[in-house]
């Protein structure tokens, strides 16, 4: 099914992301995250949904993006956390259902079974067992290798909470703190190489092991750089710096290289 889904979003250009009508802060932090994951693999996006977002929700930084009305022309649609016909009502008033219809859709959701499911979609993602539609878009990021930006982890985060209000209900689950983790930790580095600089001043202390001898301290500083990677769920760094210390005649200089694993996050 995920390969599905990738393949029909390599097939499309234009994607419009489409919100049932009782929009939430799951629904409306999917669409934006996906706006963004999307955008990011070079895609036009449109972000629909058929009333207007509720005040409450427009702390989400571009809940403004969210059209009323359905593009004419488009390549692929998308719904987020909504699989059923009964959700649509303002698509079938403005006599768009046609129109959705007759193009690619795929359905990202986590609703138990419904009544009168969206037949149409080429791709049904419903998956009642993850308690947000925003947390099962980051595990479909993780599987496609879709990139994560920052706002993009923002919006899922906005999602998983609105869902689990607060991460307090049912809903949630240690996959879910996991995400959160994860996407709160480094969402910059998901997928990519992060390069960072490392710098500081400080003290060394060093003894010699000959019997006797008093140990010393002395002024130091260091400046380096460094690299992070992602294998799969695996973070890799590699970093080296320079680290010089003021013995006395010359001063001692060395170069020690760092190679870390940061297990089950990014
Ligand atoms: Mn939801």
């Amino acid at each position: 099914m995920q390969e599905q889904i990738r393949e029909l979003v390599a097939a499309a250009q234009k994607i419009v992301v489409v919100q049932a009508d009782n929009p939430d802060a799951d629904s409306l932090g999917s669409a934006l995250a996906l706006e963004h994951i999307l955008g990011d693999l070079g895609k036009d996006v449109y972000l629909y949904c058929g009333v207007d977002v509720p005040t409450y929700l427009r702390y989400l930084d571009g809940w403004d993006r969210v059209m009323n009305e359905l593009p004419s022309n488009f390549d692929l649609s998308v719904i987020v956390d909504a699989s059923t016909y009964m959700l649509f009502d303002q698509l079938e008033k403005a006599g768009k259902m046609g129109t959705l219809r007759a193009k690619p859709c795929i359905v990202l959701d986590h609703h138990a079974t419904v009544d009168k499911p969206l037949d149409f979609a080429k791709v049904m993602l419903v998956e009642p067992a993850v308690g947000s539609t925003g947390e099962l878009i980051y595990n479909l990021a993780k599987q496609l290798d879709w990139p994560l930006n920052v706002q993009a982890a923002e919006h899922i985060m906005s999602s998983i909470l609105g869902d689990t209000q607060g991460l307090m209900n049912d809903l949630t689950q240690a996959t879910t703190y996991r995400a959160m983790a994860d996407l709160t930790v480094s969402p910059r580095m998901t997928g990519k190489v992060a390069p960072y600089l490392l710098g500081g001043v400080g003290v060394q202390n060093g003894k010699s092991s000959v019997a006797g001898a008093e140990s010393d301290t002395k002024f130091a500083w260091n400046a380096g750089a460094g690299l992070g990677l992602m294998a799969g769920s695996i973070g890799l760094f590699i970093e080296g710096r320079f680290l010089s210390i003021n013995t006395e005649g010359a001063k001692t200089n060395l170069i020690p290289i760092t190679v870390g694993i940061k297990l089950g996050g990014h």
